[in-house]
């Protein structure tokens, strides 16, 4: 089997609302995401997405789509080398890795279609199922909305919710507290509360805000620093009882073998949208779980779904509510949660997704 072309549809819908967290500084209207699609001569088409959008939409058509094209699709292994090597000078980490998530996860729901499977099984499953959260809790909303949200989890059977603290670049720090207090009053006693602090505080601030939060018994304690500040993530882990979650912004294996082995994360979360796809994806939680430590996927909850189902040392999987909101609108269907777990379709090959063809004439390019 050969590969014959490699396209791309971005969507982005704009009627969607902005989010917002610790430090994203100005919320922007709408939402979207990159598809790659990668076609081969056997008439097979494998479906991969992952961040960076229109920027991950040039990458791919200018820089990566010509080497693959022409190659056998399921040695995933030597496309993903290849494509590591062409971004060579500006892919250490980022963008380009997001480019690469896309095309490697295609190149995987291709595998999985060729065989006639879905993804968690081609992966060898562990489980048919996995535990999820709820998550947003976003800066922006009031006291109420807030409690309003976490408790529209809770009312789905979700057992852990997620909100956000260092609300304006940590300087709220009053507020992180009631809006804290507000959720566990409102959840009760017997749901797990996750925080996020998207990189928002300093790494003495995080260590006595610790002490603030541990009353409200929190599950983990996310990004408390600046994701790049690997001491200071790892002097956090070890001055608080709250576990440290962290890896949304790093990449690769190479990113997370000097976060795990300085001690940086308690809890290991590689995006799958970002980290370099289904393969990287993998290699990441393998070097986890050799250290002993689970891995919480942040974001791109349709391919963690599957990935997630192979994974032994799994902790738990991020559902966010305005990741659904995007899904219902852009995916044909999709496996609906069920009291706080969550299941991939069994019988559908690949990652079982099909985009709304109406849905890319109106808001793709
Ligand atoms: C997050 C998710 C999606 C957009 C912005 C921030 C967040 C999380 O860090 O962990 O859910
Ligand atoms: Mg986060």
């Amino acid at each position: 089997m050969k590969i014959i072309d490699v396209k791309t549809t971005c969507i982005h819908i704009p009627h969607l609302g902005s989010i917002q967290d610790a430090t994203i500084r100005h919320p922007t209207p709408g939402r979207g995401q990159c598809y790659a699609h990668i076609l081969t001569d056997e008439g097979l088409e494998g479906l991969g997405f992952g961040d960076g959008g229109r920027a991950a939409q040039v990458l791919i058509n200018d820089s990566l789509r010509p080497i693959l094209i022409g190659q056998d699709p399921l040695n995933i292994e030597k496309l993903w080398d290849d494509m590591f090597w062409r971004v060579r000078g500006v892919g250490r980490k980022g963008l380009a890795f997001a480019a690469i998530s896309a095309l490697d996860t295609a190149l995987w729901d291709l595998k999985a279609k060729y065989f006639g499977v879905p993804l968690y099984r081609l992966l060898g499953a562990y489980s048919d199922s996995v535990p999820i959260y709820g998550s947003g809790g976003w800066t922006h909303f009031s006291v109420d909305e807030l409690v309003a949200e976490q408790m529209s989890y809770v009312e789905r059977g979700m057992k852990s919710v997620k909100m956000k603290v260092g609300k304006d670049f940590g300087r709220s720090e009053k507020a992180d507290i009631e809006r804290l207090a507000a959720v566990r009053e409102a959840v009760g006693p017997d749901v797990e509360i996750l925080i996020d602090a998207n990189n928002g505080y300093y790494a003495k601030q995080a260590i006595r805000m610790a002490r603030e939060f541990e009353p409200y018994r929190v599950g983990w304690f996310e990004e408390p620093v600046l994701a790049d500040d690997i001491d200071g993530l790892a002097a956090v882990a070890s001055a608080i009882e709250i576990p440290v979650a962290t890896g949304e912004h790093e990449y690769t294996k190479f990113g997370f073998r000097e976060l795990i082995a300085r001690g940086g994360a308690d809890i290991v979360q590689p995006d799958i949208g970002r980290v370099g796809g289904v393969t990287e994806w993998l290699k990441v939680a393998h070097l986890a779980h050799a250290f002993n430590l689970p891995v919480a996927p942040h974001a791109f909850q349709l391919v963690h779904l599957h990935v997630t189902c192979a994974t032994p040392n799994l902790r738990i999987v991020e559902y966010l509510g305005v990741s659904e909101e995007f899904d219902k609108l852009v995916y044909t269907e999709f496996p609906e949660p069920v009291d706080g777990r969550w299941s991939p379709f069994a019988d559908r090959p690949g990652l079982g997704l099909e985009l709304n063809p109406d849905v890319v004439r109106k808001f793709g390019s």
